[in-house]
Parts: structure tokens; C-alpha cells; sequence
């Protein structure tokens, strides 16, 4: 049986923004407040999923999530009418109002881990959303999430869907942006790494100094066991946490893998020659084959560079004559080391074959970069057509969502703008309408009976 890896592309929601609300996110903390175009950010993800999927790599979609979520306002003491909630939450609390507001479940990298059937026990796909409980606005997307992933892969007898891990410190859980497979082929059984930034059972292991670890040891064990990932089969590494300070905030803002590819910063982990040797042994050992790994060192791109460029947050990719493809963020070509890195990549005899450069700079700009707006999920041909139709790229979905995001959003949203009740009727809007275009039935708390 044959299988494919499918990207399912976060599309950005009408009320994309600069919050400024992630401690340890360095494109974060420099955008905070200032303009953001949700018009411009939605189609240019949707650019790169339209250019991928003329490549040949599956695509599909998850929706943005409702907001404003009024109901994290109301749990933390705001009351009346939804307009009365908008105004006094917009007055007494604005960080509160951008959490309440933010687009940040266009990036799906984080909604959740997934593991493919050839690698679990049991032989089903395992999901587990996030807990993102690191950042207020980032925990109120686990519920629906949640909803997403069973509507969009609801049958039982290939997907298993685990509840999100315990909302607690010792427990934080960012998904598959701390998550890697590697396997010769994607209907192959490979090997999975795991990254943390730090341990709830040992206070006194490293840690980052400034800024937040997001991911524990616990969360990585928890959900190895739950997705029935064989021990022979899991690797554990931990993030160097001077890389964290420097606004490492995910693993895949340092390092990508793809089949049996690693590209990878030296900088990653706390010893990244360990972890290499340790994911080469047990690729070997479980596959037969050799991991190809690209090693960066810090000689050659810094890690603030590797930062400011998302270089490590590109996509590898395969065309469909199976040509491996970088899809990398403009600001890669924009910076002379890293461009000239790619370029050596691209010309001498490493696996990657050809660079595809996008501009994502509104999501960028929140500090999510190719991949960060992908989650990927291998699938078998059954696997693939049990996935609900209604979400997966074609040329007639992509001109409907061309339309809608035209017809809904707008060109320009400032923080000040938060506040105009029109914004939250048009958002449930234009929801409403995208429901019926994905085919997805009612997944918005406005659209579910009280
Ligand atoms: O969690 N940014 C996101 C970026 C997530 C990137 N994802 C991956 N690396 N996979 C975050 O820090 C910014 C929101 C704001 O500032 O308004 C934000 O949430």
C-alpha cells in the first residue's frame, strides 16, 4: 500500500494581528502593535499551499478558529452583552483583548502531535492536540482543535484521537513543531524524535534563563505512550537552553526532517552530536537505511540569523517526479550567508535539489514561518480516503477561498481596531460561510446548540 504525506495549512482568520503575545518570540515581541493586513496574510498562505500542490505535495486545510473568544474574557470576570464584554476587556485588560482575538491557530505545526499508522503499536493514527498551555492565547485553541481533528479525520477504524495533555506547567505541549519522523518512505515504519526544553521532575537540569522552555520531558514521554510509539522506535533530545534564550521558542525554528533527511543547526540541542549519533543508530538499527543529516554550524549561520531568517523553518518537500524541494521564506534569499548556504545545498550533493522562496511576511511577522503554518500527516491510500473531502486542496476549493477571504476580510487591523464590534460580527460571518465551503458541518461554538 502506498502512502503520501499531507500538509494541512492553517488558513490565517480575518482578525490576524500583532499582539505581541509571546514572551520568547523574538518576531513577536518586534511587530507587537503595529498594522497587520489579514487580507494579504490569508492569501498568502493560501499562495504557498496553491504552488505546492501544482508541485505535486498533497494539501489540505483546518480552518481559523473562532474569534473574538469572548469566553475566555467571561471566565476571568467579564460580564453582560458581548459588546459590553468587547469594551470593558478593551479598556481594562487590551493584552487580554489581543489574546481573546489572536489568529495564532494558523499555525498548525502546533495543534497538535501526529503519529502515522506505520509506526504505532496499533496500527491507527494517533492525534493529540496541544495543550499550548505556555500562552494564554494559544491555550484557548485546544478545544477546537480538538473539534477540528475529529471532523476532519472521524473514522474510527483508522484515527484514534487523545485527548490534550493535562493543562499544567509540567505538562506543556506544543505539538508537532517539537515532533519529528523519519522513515525511508511515508508508508514505512521509521523512528520519531521528540524535543523538550525542560524537565518537571529534575528543577536543577539546565534550563533557559530568559525566556520560557514550552515542552517538557513528561509531555514527550506521555505522548510517546499514548501513540504506542515502540521505545526502540522514539528519541528524546533536549533544546539547548542558550538556543531558547536567543528565541529558539520550537525546535522547528532550528531543525526540519523529512523521510530520511535532517537538516539541522548545531546549536539545537544540548548535545546535537549525541542526539545525531542517536538518531542515526536507531534509524539504522529500525530501517536498514542511512539518515542523511545536513549539520550547520554556528561558523556558517548564527543562530540569531537563523532566527531572523527562519532558514530551519522551512518546508522539505518532494515534487511529483520526486525532486526534494526547500520551501523556504523570502527572508532566506534576502540574507547573503544563508542564501549562499541554500545555494550551496541546492548545487552540490546534498539531498535537497532545488529552493522554492516564498513570501509569508504576515505570518512571518508573528513569528511563523512555512512550516510553522503546516501540519503534516502521513497517510495510507485507505487512510487518505477516509479523510473528509470537504478540507483537501483542489483548484475549485482554492477559488472559492480566494473569493471568501476577498469578499470577508479586511486590508488593514491595528490594535485600536479590536475594539469595533463590527469586527466580531464579520468574523463570525465570514466562519459561518467557511463551515459550508470546507463542508465541515458546525465546529464554532456559535454554530453548537447551548
Ligand atoms: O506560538 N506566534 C506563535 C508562532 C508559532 C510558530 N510556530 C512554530 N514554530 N511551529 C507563537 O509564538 C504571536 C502572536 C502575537 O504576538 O500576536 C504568536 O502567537
Amino acid at each position: 500500500m502506498s502512502a503520501r504525506e499531507v500538509n494541512f495549512d492553517g488558513l490565517v482568520g480575518p482578525s490576524h494581528h500583532y499582539g505581541g503575545l509571546s514572551f520568547g518570540n523574538m518576531a513577536s515581541a518586534a511587530h507587537e502593535g503595529s498594522l497587520s493586513n489579514p487580507r494579504e496574510a490569508a492569501l498568502q498562505g493560501l499562495a504557498k499551499a496553491r504552488a505546492l500542490h501544482r508541485l505535486g505535495v498533497a494539501q489540505a486545510f483546518f480552518p481559523p478558529h473562532m474569534r473574538p473568544e469572548l469566553s475566555l474574557a467571561r471566565r476571568l470576570g467579564f460580564s453582560g452583552t458581548d459588546a459590553d464584554v468587547l469594551a470593558s476587556v478593551g479598556r481594562e485588560a487590551p493584552l487580554l483583548l489581543a489574546a481573546c482575538y489572536s489568529a495564532s491557530s494558523m499555525w498548525t505545526a502546533n495543534a497538535a502531535t501526529v503519529s502515522p499508522s506505520a509506526d504505532s503499536a496499533d496500527g491507527k493514527v494517533h492525534f493529540t492536540p496541544a495543550n499550548l498551555q505556555n500562552k494564554i492565547h494559544r491555550s484557548i485553541e485546544t478545544p477546537t482543535t480538538a473539534r477540528i481533528l475529529r471532523a476532519v479525520f472521524d473514522r474510527a477504524e483508522f484515527f484514534v484521537h487523545h485527548e490534550p495533555l493535562p493543562c499544567s506547567a509540567a505538562l506543556g505541549d506544543e505539538g508537532a513543531a517539537n515532533h519529528t519522523r523519519f522513515a525511508p518512505s511515508h508508508d514505512a515504519a521509521g523512528i520519531q524524535l521528540f524535543v523538550w526544553g525542560e524537565t518537571a521532575a529534575n528543577p536543577w537540569n539546565p534550563r533557559p534563563k530568559t525566556f520560557p522552555a514550552r515542552q517538557t520531558l513528561e509531555s514527550t514521554e506521555a505522548l510517546r505512550r499514548l501513540h504506542q510509539v515502540p521505545p526502540s522506535r522514539a528519541v528524546f533530545a533536549q533544546q539547548r537552553p542558550e538556543t531558547i534564550d536567543q528565541g529558539v521558542f520550537h525546535n522547528d525554528v532550528i531543525s526540519v526532517g523529512y523521510r530520511d533527511i535532517f537538516f539541522v543547526h548545531e546549536a539545537a540541542f544540548v548535545d546535537t552530536d549525541e542526539v545525531i549519533a542517536a538518531l542515526c543508530g536507531h534509524y539504522q538499527r529500525s530501517t536498514g537505511a542511512e539518515l542523511r543529516v545536513i549539520r550547520v554550524k554556528e561558523a556558517e549561520i548564527s543562530v540569531p540569523v537563523a532566527v531572523s531568517t527562519y532558514l530551519f523553518n522551512s518546508q522539505i518537500v518532494e515534487d511529483a517526479s520526486g525532486r526534494v524541494l526547500l520551501v523556504a521564506p523570502i527572508e532566506c534569499s534576502e540574507n547573503r550567508e544563508v542564501s549562499a548556504l541554500i545555494d550551496r545545498l541546492v548545487d552540490g550533493d546534498s539531498p535537497i535539489d532545488a529552493v522554492h522562496y516564498f513570501d509569508l511576511r504576515q505570518s512571518m511577522h508573528g513569528g511563523g514561518g512555512p512550516a510553522c503554518l503546516r501540519l503534516r500527516v502521513a497517510l495510507t491510500d485507505d487512510e487518505f480516503s477516509a479523510v473528509n473531502p470537504g478540507v483537501l486542496f483542489s483548484e475549485q476549493l482554492d477559488k472559492a477561498l480566494c473569493s471568501w477571504i476577498e469578499r470577508h476580510y479586511r486590508d488593514r487591523l491595528s490594535p485600536a481596531d479590536l475594539l469595533d464590534p463590527a469586527l466580531m460580527q464579520e468574523s463570525r460571518a465570514a466562519l459561518d460561510e467557511l463551515t459550508q465551503v470546507l463542508k465541515l458541518g458546525s465546529i464554532y461554538p456559535f454554530q453548537l446548540a447551548p
